[in-house]
């Protein structure tokens, strides 16, 4: 039975999929997903999920939705390397702890930040209120102090001294992708010139964290 992933890499939860299945060796058939040209929203893929978001993972009958979940589901059925997601019991608690935390915090505040400065603009062809634009970058740089701040701390990664799930869904987030400027340029706005998403809470620990995770993920 194969495994299918349904997704677009514009977007960070696919992205994470898509780079851990390809460090893992897991083999997939991958079907794109246009999300801006609306592809969600057609007959086939709502059959698919009636959610209508991305990503889905199809393996025969069994379906799954929601990237923490099938992140999961992948370590525990293709047994990838241990330090992913570690079977100690603490390590685990601090993995699940930023999961949990992220979809709210990190993902929504960067998403409704990526649609004021970038896609309203892309598809009404008019820029958002610079103050509304300013307000939502200000969410995204108090959750990013808080990731810092607290799930960081002074450590190399965020469950300790080796990457593990939690940094990988971290760094989708927070880097400037080449899957994305690539996707933007075609639509002829430059994602680096648009958007400053990397300038928030450069402190040092970010940066060192940042840097690790990028050259374990061979970014
Ligand atoms: N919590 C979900 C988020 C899924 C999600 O919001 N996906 C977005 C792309 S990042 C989507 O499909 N959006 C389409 C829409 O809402 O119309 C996860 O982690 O997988």
């Amino acid at each position: 039975m194969s495994l299918e992933l349904y997704l677009d890499l514009i977007s960070p939860p696919c992205r994470s999929i898509y780079v851990f299945a390809k460090m893992n060796n897991i083999r997939f058939d991958y079907f794109p997903v246009d999300l801006l040209r609306g592809d969600h929203h057609s007959k086939e893929f709502e059959a698919i999920n009636m959610l209508k978001t991305v990503p889905v993972l199809k393996e025969g009958d069994f379906t799954l939705i929601e990237s923490v979940a099938i992140l999961l589901y992948l370590t525990r059925k293709y047994r990838t390397s241990i330090y992913w997601y570690p079977p100690d019991v603490q390590l685990r608690g601090l993995i699940d702890e930023y999961m949990a935390w992220q979809h709210d915090s990190i993902h929504l505040k960067m998403q409704k930040f990526l649609w004021s400065k970038l896609l309203i603009p892309l598809i009404t062809g008019q820029e958002m209120p610079k103050e509304k634009q300013d307000e939502l970058l200000g969410e995204v740089n108090v959750n990013v102090q808080l990731f810092t701040d607290h799930f960081l701390k002074d450590k190399p990664f965020i469950a300790g001294n080796i990457i593990s799930l939690a940094d990988l869904l971290a760094a989708m987030e927070m880097m400037q992708s080449s899957p994305i400027s690539r996707c933007l340029e075609v639509t002829g706005t430059s994602w680096r010139q648009s958007l400053e998403l990397e300038t928030n809470a450069e402190s040092p620990t970010k940066v060192l964290w940042k840097e690790k995770t990028h050259q374990e993920l061979e970014l």
